[in-house]
């Protein structure tokens, strides 16, 4: 018997792997994607900028569609006006009117365009810095500044003007807001709160809490994040090892964004959508503004011990009022004639500042323990009793 035929294996052609794919008995089901529970929420890599820093329009983007014209130049007249006002106020500062103004010069987008994101019912809660984002909301300049000046607690009625007093104990008016936005949002309103917000406080428990009840209860508020690179003399590198402060949302489920906070374009491009999203429903929205803060922190402030002035010169050819004119200029919707015009806006707006504020204030020294608490403390009644006793004596000791 000759050898067994032996057939000739062949040659290997194929992987271990494609056997495996064409046999049935081993072909495993394929393993399931989860979808990316981050999607939505983590902003854009490098801030969102619909022109350059000269003004040339950058590309379009569907996502993003191009805030109004006519809207445009109202904020280009409204960014002007504040501009002056700042200036204005910083100068009461030096003549004795008012006892501290942060300016907030060189932020006018942010400042603006937070404003005409909103609908006049909509809530805005500031900042001590925002007092030009106040004016730009029509609130009567004088009574903006009477904190600043020292009478009174609140220069305007927070529920006329829709605007919560300026907050200086950091990020409270972030628990503010998310309570008032829930509030509305249970009786059935579809009002929105946005919350002023700097770099430095986003470091406070209470920017935290505010944004977690806000998400947890689709309470619609817009966390608005003004990053102009300080807190004082801290800046934002001793500040946070986050690769932005709009990634601080994505922890607790807030989808964000990040924009070029001075150009005035995609800030309120922007923050239109962050207040659109708000108020469809679906809860808070982060946005942080990259921009600069121009002036010291205060007047009482010497940036010059702890800022390069080549860094300050930098951001000046970053001007957000200077670039929107530029733009508007080169679609024709503004021309010397109408800058002028709004110039001269400017200039009789701190004129009658400078005026008012020049008068004197006439202020009840017993006001001063009005609207402490809905029900005055033992403590304050005895206070008010001493201070108005000591009035008392004054004025026996005059006559
Ligand atoms: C709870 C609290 N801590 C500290 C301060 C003192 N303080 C006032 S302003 C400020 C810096 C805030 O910086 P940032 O949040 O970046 O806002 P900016 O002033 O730059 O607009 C600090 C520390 C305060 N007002 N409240
Ligand atoms: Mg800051």
């Amino acid at each position: 018997m000759g050898p067994p035929h032996v057939q000739e294996v062949p040659a290997v052609t194929t992987t271990p792997q494609a056997v495996r794919r064409a046999s049935p008995r081993t072909r495993r089901p394929a393993t399931p994607v989860a979808p990316d529970p981050t999607t939505g929420l983590l902003p854009q890599a490098e801030p969102v900028r619909l022109l350059d820093p000269d003004g040339t329009p950058l590309p379009p983007r569907a996502d993003l569609p191009a805030p109004p014209v006519e809207t445009l130049r109202e904020m280009y007249r409204r960014m002007v006006v504040g501009r002056r006002f700042d200036a204005q106020s910083t100068a009461l500062t030096k003549q004795g009117r008012l006892a501290v103004y942060p300016s907030s010069r060189g932020q006018e987008a942010c400042q603006v365009g937070a404003v005409l994101a909103l609908r006049d019912d909509d809530w805005v809660f500031p900042t001590y810095r925002e007092s030009m984002a106040l004016t730009a909301r029509g609130i009567d300049p004088v009574e903006v500044l009477t904190l600043l000046r020292g009478d009174w607690h609140c220069g305007y009625d927070p529920t006329v003007v829709r605007t919560a007093p300026q907050c200086t104990p950091l990020a409270t008016q972030c628990v503010h807001a998310a309570g008032l936005a829930y509030g509305e949002s249970y009786q059935g309103r579809d009002t929105v709160a946005l919350a002023f917000i700097g770099d430095g406080a986003t470091s406070e428990g209470d920017f935290h809490e505010g944004l977690n009840f806000a998400a947890v209860f689709k309470a619609p508020v817009v966390y608005f994040v003004q990053n102009n690179k300080y807190a004082i003399s801290v800046p934002l590198s001793r500040q946070t090892a986050a690769p932005s402060l709009a990634y601080k949302g994505v922890g607790y489920g807030v989808p964000s964004e990040q924009v070029d906070g001075n150009d005035p374009v995609a800030v309120l491009a922007v923050l239109t959508r962050a207040v659109a999203h708000a108020r469809a429903g679906h809860g808070p929205y982060l946005v942080e503004a990259h921009t600069y803060r121009m002036e010291a922190h205060t007047n009482a402030d010497d940036a010059s011990r702890y800022r390069d002035p080549d860094e300050v010169e930098a951001w000046r050819d970053r001007d957000p009022v200077a670039r929107l004119e530029a733009y508007l200029r080169s679609r024709g919707e503004l021309d010397d004639a109408a800058v002028a015009q709004v110039a001269a806006e400017a200039e009789a707006y701190a004129a009658d500042l400078r005026e008012r504020m020049h008068a004197q204030p006439v202020v009840d020294p017993l006001s001063l323990f009005n609207h402490v608490y809905a029900e005055p403390t033992p403590q304050l009644v005895e206070q008010r009793e001493m201070v108005r006793a000591e009035l008392a004596a004054d004025a026996e000791g005059d006559a």
